[in-house]
């Protein structure tokens, strides 16, 4: 069995949209950044994300993941982390969880990101059902990325009405996703008592722990993607979850200040590329032996 004996090898399973700042066209250059061998299966070709775009082209590879998956095991390839974010709905879920099943050995960990709604609101074509896949692959992982939306639809519940909630009520959202079965949550974009930021629970450890800041500005779309690519990055790093959960964090902070100023000529998406040298010095600084 294959093994890279000089990196992490993290296998990432969502969709590829060309233009835009999501999915796997964050994930591959923020895993690399990181020092990581970064393995793109992409569930599906999208000519831009769904948001904000009309008359985009859908190429759904549904029907490749199972022939890539055996042909992965065929060759004896093992990965140190499999990630998940944004699928399509029907079929899909469960065949990702499939493939989890047939590659998740003791030594690897699986992050689901549950990419399917914000601000209240699924994204487009997504509904209930898909929720409910959803959970059930959120119930297989060692850690999931849901943000308040996607935790409350995860539930079954509604978003609370004009997105005003107190922090008891996010802490209410990991209980019940706990009381689901999932093991680590990490809760994003929580925005409530005043504070910006998230609320973990880290199941090895048994604790909770939290990070906020003021809010900087507006929420720009990819945020969630590149936080959870660094959050694993960091992860399969050796980082406990708390502190993985704050180094992405910072990094996202850090991007959004940077793109705010230039979303009138660049209103597509968060600017993560400004940050990626901060990624590469955290990784040099590791590396002694130049
Ligand atoms: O950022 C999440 C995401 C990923 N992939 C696609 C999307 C979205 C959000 O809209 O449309 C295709």
């Amino acid at each position: 069995m294959y093994r890279n004996p000089i990196q992490k090898r993290i296998l990432t399973a969502q969709d590829f949209s060309c233009f835009g700042k999501c999915s796997g066209t964050v994930a591959l250059p923020i895993l690399s950044a990181m020092g990581h061998e970064a393995v793109l299966l992409p569930t599906a070709v999208l000519s831009t994300h769904t948001g904000g775009f009309t008359g985009y082209t859908v190429r759904d590879l549904t029907d490749d993941i199972a022939p890539i998956s055996e042909h992965f095991q065929r060759e004896g390839i093992l990965f140190d982390c499999i990630y998940t974010g944004y699928l399509c709905k029907g079929r899909q879920v469960s065949l990702v969880r499939e493939l989890v099943k047939a590659h998740k050995g003791s030594e690897c960990l699986f992050v689901a990101d549950p990419a399917m709604a914000d601000g209240g609101r699924y994204y487009y074509g997504f509904d209930e059902a898909h929720a409910r896949d959803m959970l059930t692959l959120c119930q297989a992982a060692d850690v999931i990325t849901p943000n308040v939306t996607e935790a409350a639809f995860l539930l079954g519940r509604t978003y609370p009405e004009g997105g005003v909630y107190s922090l008891d009520y996010a802490n209410d959202l990991i209980e019940g996703l706990r009381a689901r079965g999932c093991r680590s949550v990490i809760l994003t974009s929580v925005c409530a008592d005043g504070g910006y930021g998230l609320l973990g629970f880290d199941h090895r450890a048994n604790r909770r722990f939290s990070y906020f800041h003021e809010r900087v500005g507006c929420s720009v779309h990819g945020s969630g993607d590149t936080f959870t690519s660094v959050l694993v990055g960091r992860l399969v790093s050796g980082d406990s979850l708390e502190e993985a959960a704050r180094f992405a964090a910072d990094f996202v902070r850090a991007a959004v200040e940077f793109t705010e100023p230039h979303l009138k000529a660049h209103p597509y998406g968060l600017l993560f590329e400004s940050q990626l040298k901060r990624l590469i010095a955290a990784e040099a600084e590791q590396d002694t032996k130049f």
